[in-house]
């Protein structure tokens, strides 16, 4: 503090400086932890039941994406949010609502792992430390968040239930035609009793082993183990999801290289709600874009699966144009495709084009090699566009199911096992790689689409396929189907339909959405609540059994490897721990106790944050994740919310597909299996911006610390050195870090709150610049001035009405702050309320009503110089429920000016209307006016001449 403020201090001890307002602050956020004044209570009975008259208005729910307690402690850009929804959230309890609003932490993860690697603490005891760090950081904020509903996600009370939930989905297996998860029981009745067939090969249930029927049971089953290829990255020693991957095919998380593997790894079925996951966007307020980026990526495609005749079996494809069957030419399998090994002949069939074998002596030596050369490639790198598309035939023929013509199978890199079949139809003349692989390889083409753009109906003079669904087809017909000049549509129904008369095919939909691999090699995360036994069939453990708690282990790092090396596989931290690995337990199934081995892997750090918003609701219930009645008061369905919800959702657009994705996912299971009845967690989400900051570098292109450049004529010096500036991210690294507690200091919460607020539309990213924060530090100072005399610290108001253009100014605020409130526009109810601040600075004395409302206004922006205030006023109770002010109708309407009405050009009559008038009123009135109607006598109007407001002149017939 300079010590000039420090002698206006002395001059008037009752100026808003920062040190009064870090006195008022301190003592209104203890007055509230003391007083409860943002606890929500629930309706009924139990830990947070009770105060009926609050539990009694309607609920709203406010949330924001949780923190991870990172060591870093905060910046200014991390509370961006959370004070975004604690302005909203004050908005409601002021508009009679009782509002639920907190924060936990997600506080497994890699960071604290990763700490504790390097420096061997406990990860609980960092983000422990972390967590009280932040808390204080969190509270200087003046964030009204309900205390007694906050915890953390390693919390065992907490993580308990995570496990109880993966218990749900182990035990529960989707009901494709009833669009329902359903107790796996039930599906070991079906089969038990035959009233459900078990699938072709797996034989009758009475038949099949305990094993066998674990095995079935796992086909079904929403979460699961399976050998499928997983993503492993050895630089990491961990396993990962699709959607932790990067689009270049490398981990988000470090940036190694990630191959596929073969490992047994716990996978959630989300496949299975694909559809529901997609249908029901419709009923959320989201942004669109987030909207997009879900149905892109659960991606689906309707169209055919088509068998194409080989040997004594068939090739099975998928295809979203089965229009251009006739135009298929050649097949295409994924070199992994597990139908190579056992049609591939021993010699290549007489007068294969030399270009198809590779230059290799047998099929089996070109698909060979072919295959390795594949497998060392990503996804990604195999479907890339401008790539040269390379493979090799594999000696054998399928038939054209409509053409009965022979065509050639080869296997390419470009088609993937893991969409669709993992086998193709090719139809080089209207897709672009099967063009470019029928050039390379001088396969036949044949237009079955005619090109409207005039380049004629032979494929080997074009340039590019012609893919168009605007077009109509043509040479497509054969043995009881013709589909010439059909249009696409058409003739895809057609050929669906004549597929599934011949057996031949038959209309599918597929998803581009893989199944949520769910298992991590780590330490940091919540344990399986599985056993295997001697036989290794998977046991979930008795809800009596947890929490499983994480075992003390010696050595917290998963082991790593050379992130080149594609040949590693994982191992488990927990693994170390045998004591904890081999139990003998009695699950309770009648076998009595016996010796197990417990699942090792830890589940990943989404786990935690797919439910947490149920838990705010309950968050010390013992017996069940959620009281039933609880849940529904709070997120249950109703009127413009059907599927339920969070009222609002405030986080970055950086969770679009990961967490949100899982977080409906379990939300629709729990819903399912009955225990919520919500099936969306949230209703209205928003995406706010970032905050900004500049970066300036040395001619190195080093960041120099932000804090001790120098402008000088619109130039920027470090040290005496010119340096460059950018716009960037804010952070430690970057050097340009400022943190709230040094604005706090510097000014106070409530400043630094409106100046976050005030920067931009909260949707929208916008620079940090320390030096502007003292503009709504000015704000306060006369919003203070303006009510309390800074030498006494009384209050100056006065007891007299407003005059007119004050009370206009007045009810002209409340109403646009209000939609500003609601509309979540805090930077334009900041501007309203300083408009009217500059008004009532002029007024020299401020009448007592202005002073209260203006008061009520600021509340929820700036509550603890509101609260101070309202107190210098004279009330005893806190500002946080007082009623938000209501603009009076009376003083909304403009002031009015006078419009003339003139019958050609003679004045007739004088009408009042407001300035904002519209030509079509304006005339309707001036038409509606006795005088006027009078002397038209009935005549009709040939003309009207409106120049709003001022004037109209009519023109009689
Ligand atoms: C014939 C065809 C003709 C196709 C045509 C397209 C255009 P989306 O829309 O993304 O679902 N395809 C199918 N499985 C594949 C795989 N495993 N790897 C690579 N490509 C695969 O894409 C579906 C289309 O992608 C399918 O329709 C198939 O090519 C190809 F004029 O079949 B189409």
């Amino acid at each position: 503090m300079s010590e000039t403020t420090t002698a206006a201090e002395t001059a008037a001890p009752y100026r808003y400086t920062a040190a009064l307002a870090a006195d008022i602050e301190a003592r209104w956020q203890d007055f509230w932890e003391k007083e409860g004044t943002y606890e929500a209570p629930n309706p009924g009975e139990g830990p947070l039941g009770g105060e009926p008259a609050k539990a009694a208005r309607p609920k709203k729910f406010i949330m924001d994406m949780f923190p991870y307690p990172s060591g870093a402690g905060l910046h200014v850009g991390h509370p961006l949010g959370y004070i975004a929804t604690d302005v909203y959230a004050r908005y409601h309890r002021m508009t009679g609502h009782n509002v639920l609003h907190t924060l936990g932490f997600d506080a497994f993860g890699l960071p604290a792992e990763q700490y504790a690697v390097q420096t061997g603490t406990h990860p609980r005891t960092s983000t422990e430390a972390n967590m009280v760090q932040m808390k204080a950081q969190l509270r200087r904020l003046g964030l009204g968040h309900d205390q007694r509903r906050s915890f953390a996600t390693i919390d065992p009370e907490y993580y308990r239930w995570t496990q109880w939930i993966f218990l749900q989905i182990f035990n529960s297996w989707y009901d494709a035609e009833a669009r329902t998860a359903r107790p796996i029981e039930e599906l070991v009745e079906q089969f038990a009793s035959g009233a459900r067939p078990t699938p072709e090969g797996w034989g009758a249930w009475s038949e099949l082993s305990e094993r066998g029927r674990a095995d079935l049971l796992g086909e079904y089953r929403l979460a699961y183990a399976s050998d499928a290829p997983v993503n492993w990255s050895p630089g990491l020693g961990t396993v990962l999801a699709n959607e932790e991957v990067t689009a270049d095919g490398r981990s988000e998380r470090g940036n190694f290289p990630v191959f596929k593997a073969k490992l047994r790894q716990w996978n959630m079925r989300i496949t299975a709600y694909a559809d529901r996951l997609l249908d029901d966007l419709d009923d959320l307020d989201w942004p669109e874009a987030i909207k997009l980026q879900q149905r892109n990526w659960i991606g689906r495609s309707e169209g055919a699966r088509i068998a194409f005749p080989l040997q004594d079996t068939t090739i099975d494809v998928f295809t979203t144009r089965q229009d251009t069957l006739f135009g298929a030419t050649y097949m295409v399998l994924a070199p992994e495709h597990p139908l190579v090994a056992s049609v591939v002949p021993d010699v290549w069939p007489e007068g294969t084009h030399e270009v198809w074998t590779g230059g290799y002596a047998t099929p089996a030596e070109a698909v060979a090699a072919y295959r390795a050369q594949a497998e060392a490639k990503s996804d990604v790198e195999r479907q890339a566009e401008a790539k040269d598309k390379t493979g090799v035939f594999t000696g054998v023929y399928a038939t054209n199911p409509v053409s009965q013509e022979r065509v050639p199978v080869f296997i390419a890199d470009y088609v993937l096992m893991g969409y669709g079949t993992g086998a193709i139809m090719a139809v080089p003349a209207h897709d672009q790689r099967d063009f470019e692989f029928a050039r390379a390889f001088e396969l036949p083409m044949r237009c079955v689409v005619e090109p409207n753009d005039g380049r004629g109906l032979d494929p080997s003079a074009w340039a590019d396929a012609f893919s168009s669904y605007d077009a109509a087809l043509v040479n497509s017909a054969g043995d009881g189907i013709s589909l010439d000049g059909l249009g696409v549509a058409e003739a895809k129904e057609r050929t669906r339909r004549w597929l599934e008369e011949h057996g031949l095919g038959e209309g599918t939909v597929n998803y581009r959405l893989r199944d949520w691999l769910f298992s991590r090699q780590r330490y940091w995360g919540e344990p399986f609540p599985i056993v295997y036994d001697e036989d290794g069939i998977a046991h979930p453990l008795p809800e009596s059994m947890l929490p499983l708690q994480l075992p003390e282990v010696e050595d917290y790092s998963p082991r790593t490897f050379d992130p080149d090396d594609a040949d590693t596989s994982p191992e488990t931290p927990l693994s170390r721990n045998e004591e904890w690995v081999h139990v003998t337990l009695d699950l309770g199934d009648g076998k009595g106790p016996r010796r197990f081995r417990r699942e090792t892997n830890t589940m990943p750090n989404w786990a935690g944050s797919c439910w947490y918003e149920l838990r705010y609701l309950d968050p010390h219930n013992d017996d069940k994740l959620v009281d039933p009645d609880v849940e529904r008061y709070w997120m249950g369905p109703r009127e413009g919310q059907p599927t339920g919800g969070v009222d609002l959702y405030v986080g970055g657009a950086e969770h679009a597909v990961l967490h949100l994705l899982y977080a409906r996912f379990w939300s629709k299971v729990l819903h399912d299996l009955g225990h919520i009845s919500s099936a969306e967690p949230f209703h209205k989400l928003y995406n706010q911006g970032m905050i900004q900051a500049y970066v300036y570098r040395d001619a190195r292109g080093i960041a120099v610390p932000a804090a001790e450049v120098e402008e000088r004529d619109g130039a920027y010096y470090y040290q005496g050195e010119k340096v460059s500036r950018l716009l960037g991210k804010m952070g430690k690294s970057l050097k340009n870090a400022v943190t709230p507690d040094e604005i706090c200091a510097e000014y106070g919460a409530d400043t630094l709150r409106l100046y976050e607020m005030a920067m931009g539309p909260l949707d929208v990213s916008r620079p940090w610049d320390t030096r502007a924060v003292v503009g709504q530090f000015r704000l306060l100072q006369r919003l203070w001035r303006n009510a309390v005399d800074e030498t006494t610290g009384e209050t100056t108001v006065v007891d007299t009405e407003p005059d007119e253009a004050t009370l206009r100014a007045v009810h002209k605020a409340i109403d646009s702050v209000t939609q500003d409130m609601a509309g979540l526009r805090f930077n334009t109810a900041i501007a309203k309320i300083t408009e009217l601040n500059n008004h009532v600075t002029k007024l020299g004395e401020v009448p007592r009503s202005v002073a209260e409302t203006m008061v009520r206004l600021i509340a929820p922006l700036a509550p603890h110089v509101a609260e101070e205030l309202w107190r210098r006023l004279g009330h005893e109770e806190s500002v946080v429920y007082q009623d938000f002010p209501v603009a009076d109708p009376a003083y909304l309407v403009d002031e009015t000016v006078t419009c003339v009405v003139q019958i050609k050009g003679k004045v007739k009559a004088r009408l009042e209307v407001s300035p904002s008038v519209s030509e079509a009123d304006l005339e309707a009135a001036a038409l509606a006016e006795p005088v006027v109607v009078r002397a038209l006598g009935g005549a009709g109007v040939r003309k009207v001449i409106v120049r709003a407001p001022k004037l109209v002149n009519i023109v009689p017939a």
